[in-house]
């Protein structure tokens, strides 16, 4: 698909921009890809066309900070001040719209202040994006942190293409009703030319949404927007299920040197006869605790014998300033604690916890290593490390226990499939992965393997931007008409 003929120019806009700052010995700052993710998906149109990225640089203060580039992007810092993190990012972002949207797992909190700087931070990001866009560039806006930016681009600039994906689930309408915004929210949602789901439910739960809050009849995948004047557009939302760079992950699964490492890793953690591995943003969505209960309990009830079986644990370091993320992390050390203590020997640890991040050279070797990887969230827009996993996979061995509330399951269904609230129901899919025969594990894992190489996140960008560039390109006929 040649992208670069409906696309003049791509702006992406993600709150965070995808760099990190780093300062040398001699304090020269210098900015570097982080890597995977979003980068990775647009790289063959950064290649081809270049790209403008707009975001926040990552460190508190409103100082405003020039345009720079990194590679073929260009990049455009918003700056942020201190109370906008505390209220825009920490408060309305993470305590209001994250828990909503993942089924309220915790509880929403919703404060008006937070709105206001959710609607200010928003409205600098479409007026920034709105100073840097060619005239008929194409425009794709990332998830629930820039809801309203659509919305206000669309007033900005009319001549712009615009893109809204979301990145995590979109709630069903019974919940969305709590939201004292839900209107605004919809209506700046529906800025957008193609709005992006990860799954099937996600884009039905909000076309019914578009209906109730705007008024914004649907057809199918098209939801029909009228503006004041009674002009209808129609507004494309569906899913786009995201996915991985499997090709870049395979190969790293093929490199002798993280093959070594893997080896290593199970020698390191006591080489036990099966090694389970969870690896998750120390998040409540994560169901990290429901994991740790029904593997607890196979422990205490000698359905699993710790010198033979280790579960390593991942937990990255998240959201470490918002009170429910510092709770969950003491919830979690004591009951990792309480497991080692209560069934450790001075040669066994049964859960290995590592609240650090890594390497993906070492999260590769992690996901070799591991005879079973543990996905247990309770609610999940996609999960990339069931993704990953799968991609490392080269010799069809191992297997995936995948939660039924995570997006990756409507494509990942040779997984063992569990619900995690239901605790006797995980212990037994714990002990089927644990002692599932190889010729089990061969047939499930080809088939997991193949749709992962088939949708690779090359894939899910290429038919992304291909919906936006036939709009665009549509919209330039029309107008060069
Ligand atoms: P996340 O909630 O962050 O993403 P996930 O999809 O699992 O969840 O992605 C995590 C990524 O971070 C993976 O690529 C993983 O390899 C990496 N990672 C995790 N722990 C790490 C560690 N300790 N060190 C290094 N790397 C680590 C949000 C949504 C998801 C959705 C993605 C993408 O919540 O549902 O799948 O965006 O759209």
């Amino acid at each position: 698909m040649d992208l670069g003929v409906g696309i003049k120019e791509l702006v992406m806009v993600s709150n965070r921009l995808p760099v990190d700052r780093a300062v040398d010995e001699d304090g020269n700052v210098e900015w570097k890809t982080s890597p995977g993710g979003l980068v990775t998906a647009v790289e063959p149109i950064v290649q081809q066309l270049g790209c403008i990225w707009v975001g926040w640089p990552g460190d508190a203060g409103s100082e405003a900070m020039e345009p720079f580039d990194v590679d073929r992007m260009r990049l455009v810092p918003v700056s942020l001040s201190t109370e906008e993190v505390e209220e825009y990012y920490e408060g309305f972002s993470n305590g209001t719209l994250w828990p909503l949207y993942h089924d309220v797992i915790a509880q929403p909190e919703y404060h008006r202040e937070w709105w206001d700087q959710y609607v200010k931070v928003n409205r600098r990001f479409a007026q920034t994006v709105a100073g840097q866009a060619a005239k008929g560039a194409v425009v794709w806006v990332h998830d629930y942190q820039l809801q309203l930016v659509p919305g206000m681009l669309r007033d900005l600039r009319p001549d712009l293409t615009i893109g809204f994906f979301l990145h995590i689930p979109f709630p069903a309408r019974r919940l969305f009703a709590q939201l004292p915004w839900r209107r605004p929210i919809i209506q700046g949602i529906l800025g957008a030319d193609v709005i992006g789901f990860q799954t099937v439910h996600d884009a039905e739960s909000f076309r019914e949404c578009a209906e109730t809050y705007a008024g914004a009849p649907t057809h199918g995948n098209l939801v029909m927007v009228s503006d004041a004047l009674d002009n209808t557009r129609q507004v494309i939302a569906q899913e786009f299920p995201i996915s991985i760079d499997t090709g870049q992950f395979a190969q790293m699964a093929a490199d002798p040197d993280i093959q070594r490492r893997a080896l290593e890793i199970r020698k390191e953690v006591g080489s036990p006869k099966k090694l389970l591995l969870g690896v998750d943003r120390l998040d409540y969505t994560k169901g990290i605790r429901h994991r740790l209960k029904a593997y607890g309990e196979l422990l205490a009830e000698g359905e699993i014998d710790p010198e033979q079986i280790v579960l390593i644990q991942v937990a990255t370091p998240s959201r470490e300033r918002v009170d429910a993320y510092q709770l969950l992390r003491d919830q979690v050390e004591v009951t990792v604690g309480r497991i080692n203590g209560d069934y450790g020997s001075l040669g066994h640890t049964p859960v290995v916890y590592l609240h650090q991040g890594f390497s993906r050279e070492e999260m590769v070797a992690l996901y070799l290593a591991a005879d079973v990887a543990v996905v247990t969230a309770l609610r999940d827009g996609m999960n990339l490390v069931a993704k990953e996993y799968v991609a490392c996979r080269l010799d069809e061995t191992g297997v995936l226990m995948l939660s039924e509330f995570a997006g990756a399951r409507d494509e990942l269904d040779e997984a063992i499939l569990v619900n995690p609230h239901d605790i006797e129901g995980m212990k037994a899919a714990f002990l089927r992965s644990i002692h599932m025969p190889p010729r089990e594990q061969k047939r499930r894992m080809a088939a997991l393997r193949e749709t992962v190489s088939q949708n690779d996140v090359a894939h899910w960008a290429a038919n992304y931007l291909g919906s936006l560039a036939a709009i665009s390109e549509q919209r330039s006929t029309v107008v060069d008409a």
